[in-house]
C-alpha cells in the first residue's frame, strides 16, 4: 500500500529549508496524527539528538511510524560529505550515516542519503567523487542490510549537487553497486528541475524506487505548483510502489496550511 508521511526538522541549521513541521516531535506527531498521515519522516541534527524513549512513546500513543530518518544534518552542520577527497573526512561521514541507521532501524525505518553524497570541483574530479560515492554506498548498504533497514539514496538537482541528478542517471549508478540494499528516492521537486518527462522517469525507475519526496515543482504543497499530479500518481501506482510518499516541501503559507493541503491530495490521487 501507498503511505503518507509528513516531515518534521529538528535542525535549526536548515530553517528555510524544506520541511513542512519545525515544532518539534511531539506537535509533528500531534498534527500527522489529527490530519491522518500515516508516518512522520525526521531530519534530526545527529544519531543522539533525538530522546529514544520520547519517540517511542509518540510512536505507541500515535500508532503512526517513522518514514525515514535524514542524514543531511551531517553536512549541514558538520560539513561532512562521502565524496569528500579527505579519506578521514569521508570515515566521519560514513561513521555519522552509519549511526544514523542504528536509529532508524531501532524504528524500523530506512535511512536517506542527500546532500551527505557531496559534489565534485576544485582538485576532485567527477569520476573520483563518485567513486568514492560508490565505495562509501556499498559498505553503508551492507550495513543498513545487517541492521534490517533499508538505505535510501536520493538524486538532487543540479543546484545542490554535480554527481548525479537524474532517476536514469542514478538507476544505472546504483546496478554498480554488489549490495541490492540501497534504493533511489524520487523527489518530485528535483524531478520537476531535472527530468524531461517525471511519469516516464518513475515508471522506468520501476522497483528501484523505495521512497518518494511528494512535493509541487515550487516546493510547496502538492498541488500548490503546476505539476501534473494526475500523471505522475498514475506513475506511481503503475509500478507497484509501496512505501511513503512523504511531503518534503516549504511550509507554506504555514506548516498547518501546507500539511492540510498535501494531505488532501494524498487522499484525492492515492485512496479513491
Ligand atoms: C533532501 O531530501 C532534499 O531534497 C534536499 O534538497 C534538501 O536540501
Ligand atoms: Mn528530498
Amino acid at each position: 500500500m501507498i503511505r503518507s508521511a509528513i516531515t518534521v526538522s529538528l535542525v535549526e541549521e536548515a530553517r528555510g529549508g524544506p520541511f513542512v513541521l519545525w515544532e518539534g516531535l511531539g506537535p509533528a506527531f500531534e498534527t500527522a496524527r489529527t490530519l491522518g498521515f500515516d508516518a512522520v519522516e525526521i531530519f534530526a541534527p545527529g544519531p543522539d539528538a533525538v530522546d529514544r524513549e520520547e519517540l517511542r512513546r509518540l510512536v505507541d500513543e500515535s500508532g503512526l511510524s517513522v518514514a525515514a530518518v535524514g542524514t543531511g544534518a551531517g553536512m549541514v552542520k558538520h560539513g561532512l560529505s562521502l565524496s569528500d577527497p579527505d579519506p578521514g573526512q569521508r570515515e566521519k561521514a560514513a561513521g555519522f550515516v552509519r549511526e544514523m541507521i542504528d536509529f532508524g532501524a531501532e524504528f524500523d525505518c530506512s535511512a536517506i542519503i542527500g546532500s551527505m553524497q557531496g559534489r565534485w570541483g576544485g582538485d576532485l574530479d567527477k569520476s573520483t567523487a563518485l567513486g568514492y560515492l560508490q565505495a562509501s554506498l556499498e559498505q553503508l548498504g551492507d550495513y543498513a542490510a545487517s541492521q534490517n533497514c533499508v538505505l535510501i539514496y536520493e538524486p538532487l538537482n543540479r543546484y545542490e549537487s554535480n554527481l548525479l541528478n537524474t532517476l536514469q542517471e542514478t538507476v544505472a549508478f546504483l546496478q554498480t553497486l554488489a549490495t541490492e540494499n540501497v534504493k533511489l528516492l524520487a523527489d518530485l521537486f528535483h524531478m520537476n528541475i531535472e527530468e524531461t518527462d517525471m511519469a516516464a522517469a518513475i515508471i522506468e525507475g520501476g522497483s528501484h524506487i523505495g521512497h518518494i519526496h511528494f512535493v509541487d515543482s515550487n516546493r510547496r504543497a502538492a498541488g500548490m505548483g503546476h505539476t501534473d499530479f494526475d500523471v505522475v500518481a498514475a506513475a506511481i501506482r503503475q509500478i507497484g510502489f509501496e512505501g511513503y510518499v512523504s511531503a518534503e516541501a516549504l511550509p507554506l503559507p504555514s506548516s498547518a496550511v501546507a500539511a492540510e493541503q498535501t494531505i488532501k491530495k494524498f487522499r484525492e490521487l492515492f485512496r479513491n
